[in-house]
């Protein structure tokens, strides 16, 4: 089995969950070095979180460093995940917070519901909201309950609204959020793991919503390497699309959302990234490389091609990127990608059920299936995706 997935198993829940980036990495303001990942290398791995002297063309080769220099082992991408996620957080994203000093969870059930009351202090603040878990019926496994935390479903646990608010341009800094820096994702997961009450397995934990909601679902499957599954649906615009194809596809003539465009909506950005949206080819990142910080985690995305606004081609062209580095982890079924159209924004296709399930059964409950699932339908408007004109690197096999 592989080990990012075995991790379910009985007995072996401590044993092989990558361990977090560095803090030194999160917390970067031009460049420094970080200790690379213990357990797995003892080099020193460098990290920046601005970087200058790019002009792109075409989507940047995810294997190279920052400094150019090719790499060869899946610990030197461990390194290039750090410096990823420096150059994310430095250019749009927001510097992660440091934990909070102190929370408290008291948990409650009755029937198949159960509550955490979680209160978050900070600096003599707190906040308080609270989590419905919905248990399944069925055996408790040895190591406890697998857990989806979602922003958005129908039948799963949604946080609290005001957490942060998202209504517009002027919902910068509001939320409870916002009184202490931190994001709700981490303080739910802090807060089961000091709960055994609730008897959830916290290495067998997968994050999923919808729309804006999937934007932040795939913040949280990359900044919180203790999730084992990420489930994005229609995240469009600043989720499963990367930046410069979308500036492609919207010179062809289809209605999709921009950088340009995006950071004058909300406020899902941090305000720094107005600065480039103009300059895209500046830049030394793109979303292909920010959905290959889930990897060798399990990922899995829908789209749905009857809305422009979702960026189909872009859509389709950035996952075949990202789908090159779970190849290069010798992992390409870890990540599956589906897009499919005839539905309404958000509705959920029955018909995928199958892949999803695949994905729950192996990465949350250990069961050897097949998750290898990678479909578009190929309804991109007027925009044609063409790889040889955006992806110039060939695949490495990391040893
Ligand atoms: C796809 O997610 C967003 C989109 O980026 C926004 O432009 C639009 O306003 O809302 C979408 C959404 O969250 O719909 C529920």
């Amino acid at each position: 089995l592989n080990p990012y997935y075995s991790q379910c198993l009985p007995g072996t829940a401590t044993t092989v969950v990558p361990p977090p980036p560095s803090t030194t990495v999160l917390s970067l303001t031009s460049s420094a070095l970080s200790t690379g990942p213990t357990g797995t290398s003892s080099m020193m791995c460098s990290v920046a979180s601005t970087i200058s002297g790019f002009n792109n063309v075409e989507l940047l080769n995810p294997f190279i460093f920052n400094d150019g220099t090719p790499m060869q082992t899946k610990d030197d991408f461990t390194c290039r995940q750090q410096q990823i996620s420096a150059l994310i957080q430095g250019y749009e994203a927001g510097a992660l917070r440091s934990p909070p000093q102190s929370i408290s969870a008291p948990f409650s059930k009755s029937g198949s519901t159960g509550t955490l009351s979680i209160t978050v202090t900070n600096a003599g603040q707190s906040i308080s909201f609270a989590l419905t878990i919905s248990f399944l019926s069925g055996t408790l496994l040895a190591n406890g309950w697998p857990l989806v935390i979602a922003f958005e479903g129908s039948s799963i646990p949604i946080p609290a609204d005001d957490m942060a608010q998202q209504t517009d341009t002027t919902s910068r800094g509001k939320g409870l959020f916002y009184n202490l820096y931190n994001s709700n994702v981490s303080r739910i997961i802090d807060a089961l793991k000091q709960t055994p009450s609730a008897q959830i397995n916290t290495q067998c934990l997968a994050v999923t919503g919808c729309s804006h909601d999937g934007k932040s679902t795939l913040m949280a499957g990359v900044l919180k390497l203790c999730i084992a599954l990420t489930i994005l649906q229609e995240s469009g615009s600043g989720g499963d699309t990367c930046w410069w194809l979308s500036k492609y596809e919207s010179d062809t003539g289809n209605n999709v959302q921009t950088a340009t465009e995006i950071v004058t909506e909300n406020i899902w950005f941090s305000t720094n990234f107005a600065n480039y949206v103009n300059n895209l080819p500046v830049l030394s990142y793109d979303y292909h490389m920010l959905m290959g910080l889930v990897a060798p985690r399990a990922l899995v995305s829908f789209e749905n091609t009857d809305y422009n606004w979702l960026l189909p081609m872009s859509a389709w062209g950035c996952v075949t990127a990202t789908h090159t580095i779970f190849s290069a982890l010798g992992v390409s079924d870890n990540y599956s990608f589906a897009q499919i159209g005839g539905h309404a924004h958000c509705a959920w296709l029955s018909s995928l059920m199958p892949n999803l399930n695949a994905f729950f059964n192996k990465f949350l409950l250990d069961q050897n299936v097949n998750t290898s699932v990678f479909l578009t339908n190929n309804q991109f408007g007027g925009a044609q995706w063409m790889q040889s004109n955006w992806i110039n690197w060939t695949t490495p096999t990391l040893t």
